[in-house]
């Protein structure tokens, strides 16, 4: 174990119900669901925030997105529309510090979010 939670289910060393993986990324559901399809796409790698990101990382984010994409599909939420939503430092809402994607759908969300 490690002191990331997220690196700790990347490398399969706590339980978590992963839907998919590759080898830059994996999704798994979220323990607190706030929509009916609630996932979590999370990189391999541990990068903190997205105000960690660089220029070498601009193929792992657009494959983040195609993946989200794939498993809108597969979760039969892509014809009514879903959200991918990042969260950034505290304000953000971003508890977990390693870089994770939320992708959201099954219920109408609102806008402006909370
Ligand atoms: O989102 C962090 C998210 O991570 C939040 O929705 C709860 C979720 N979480 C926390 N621990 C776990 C485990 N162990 N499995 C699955 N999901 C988890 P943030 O954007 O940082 O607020």
């Amino acid at each position: 174990m490690s002191d990331c939670i997220f690196c700790d289910i990347v490398n399969h060393e706590m339980d978590s119900d992963i839907i998919y993986e590759d080898d830059k990324v994996v999704a798994f559901r979220d323990v607190e669901p706030q929509a009916p399809v609630h996932i979590l796409i999370v990189p391999k790698k541990h990068i903190p925030t997205t105000l960690d990101l660089t220029e070498k990382n601009n193929e792992l984010i657009g494959h983040i997105y195609q993946v989200a994409g794939k498993l809108a599909e597969e979760e039969e939420i892509d014809e009514e529309g879903f959200r991918v939503v990042n969260n950034c430092n505290e304000a953000g809402g971003q508890t977990v510090f390693h870089l994770h994607f939320h992708l959201l759908g099954g219920r109408s969300l609102q806008w402006p979010p909370g």
